[in-house]
């Protein structure tokens, strides 16, 4: 039986068009393709027709079947948003870090003390692939209240071989059941587990001879990711682990500067990384050869705020011609939030994004940074009828009411989930 749903009378049909083919990039990240008064009709799953309220009574016209018909009225439409750098995939938590920051610890200080990440590792080998899949899928239901139906997920709180399979074939199952769509990273080298503290290469090692191969072979992630900073893993190491990646088909990413200005942006460049991540110490030559290669920058304001630093600087990004992309960073440690849209306030206020720009963002340019640009992140025919109605008479609206969920309508695949702000009965997956 065909399904139809159509979406009429939005006060603005963001429709972030025309950036499919390549991310959007300076001046043209600000064209998030507006339709006064537009609508858009979604059969079975696949938007169909996009334009004005006028021309799609004409086109719904032609159609035959039950229509499910939703008034948008007073309403913004964007493309459901995509979170393109998460580490949703955990057990356990972290709250007491709080604390000891606010005492004057240092993020990075906790991991190399054998807390933060190396927390979660114990507390990850400790919970089973069940018990994962129950935890995420309760951090996937918050995300679509908040308008995403689409998030990256990185391992890397196993940091053995079976551990690290565990938690993507949690995120593969959590993917084919849950209404939210993943995508999956691998991310073996987050951290040098206690057990190879006297010897990281051999960890390394590890990482490139046995879990990458395996990875790869269960067919269980996209991309290879490695954490390149001060005090985890070298420049040197992080190229051996994206170069292997590249040999098996992971496409690399990676967790570039942000601590210190360590030369992760140029690392990124010249292994032709897909995206590099954080860049709050970037150097002003690693941002031209991001421009220069086109790799995107996933920024993550929240961390920044989260870890009390001084954000990214996305403004010179944007002026180099860097593709940008924002994300929550979500994980247990440096930013435990479900709100994109709050990261889309905190990139206005604190990195100077304008609204248009931050929506480019959070659609289209998120798409591309895990490979979904055909499928996902515009308002296009052809594409997933992903969609979000917010309670805002325009985009302006929707980043000046700050910390606040305007999410009224979330429409995944052209089916409705969120109705009134309010989720509506998500089957919780198991094994
Ligand atoms: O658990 O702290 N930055 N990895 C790199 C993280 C943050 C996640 C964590
Ligand atoms: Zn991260």
């Amino acid at each position: 039986m065909s399904s139809i749903t159509y979406i009429k009378r939005a006060s603005q049909l963001i429709t972030v068009r025309g950036g499919t083919k390549e991310p959007k990039r300076a001046q043209a990240m600000s064209d998030i393709g507006i339709i006064e008064h537009g609508s858009v009709v979604v059969e079975n799953g696949l938007i169909t027709f996009v334009g004005s309220d006028v021309e799609a009574e004409r086109y719904v016209h032609t159609l035959t079947g039950h229509i499910n018909t939703i008034d948008a009225s007073g309403k913004i439409v964007t493309p459901g948003l995509i979170d393109a750098h998460t580490h949703i995939v955990f057990g356990g938590s972290r709250e007491k870090e709080l604390e000891m920051r606010l005492n004057g610890a240092k993020y990075i200080d906790i991991l190399k003390a054998g807390g933060g990440i190396l927390q979660t590792t114990t507390s990850t080998r400790e919970a089973t692939e069940e018990q994962l899949i129950q935890e995420t899928s309760k951090r996937l239901n918050r995300f679509l209240q908040y308008g995403v139906t689409t998030v990256e997920a990185k391992s890397g709180y196993g940091l053995t071989l079976e551990d690290e399979l565990k938690q993507l074939r949690a995120a593969k199952k959590l993917h084919e059941k849950h209404p939210v769509d993943l995508v999956s990273t691998f991310m073996g080298a987050h951290a040098v587990p206690v057990e190879y503290k006297e010897n990281p290469d051999e960890f390394v090692r590890l990482v490139i001879e046995e879990m990458i191969p395996r990875v790869a072979e269960e067919n269980l992630a996209e991309f290879c990711d490695v954490f390149c900073e001060q005090g985890v893993f070298t420049v040197e190491q992080s190229e051996q682990i994206l170069e292997a990646g590249k040999v098996y088909g992971l496409k690399p990413k990676i967790h570039a500067d942000e601590i210190v200005q360590f030369g992760g942006a140029e690392l990124a460049a010249k292994v032709g990384a897909v995206s590099a991540d954080h860049l709050l110490q970037a150097s002003d030559e690693g941002i031209k050869q991001m421009a220069k290669r086109g790799v995107i920058a996933v920024l993550l304001p929240g961390t920044a705020f989260f870890l009390m630093e001084k954000p990214a600087n996305a403004r010179k990004m944007i002026e180099a011609g860097v593709p940008v992309a924002l994300s929550t960073d979500r994980n247990p440690g440096s930013s435990p939030t479900e709100s994109l849209p709050f990261i889309m306030n905190l990139a206005c206020l604190t990195m100077k994004m304008t609204p248009a720009e931050v929506l480019t963002a959070c659609t289209i340019n998120a798409a591309h940074a895990i490979g979904r640009a055909d499928e996902v992140g515009s308002i296009e025919v052809g594409k997933k009828g992903d969609l979000v109605l917010f309670d805002a008479p325009n985009y302006q609206t929707l980043q000046y009411n700050y910390a606040v969920n305007l999410v009224d309508t979330v429409i995944k695949k052209g089916q409705v989930i969120v109705e009134g702000g309010v989720l509506r009965d998500v089957p919780v997956p198991t094994t």
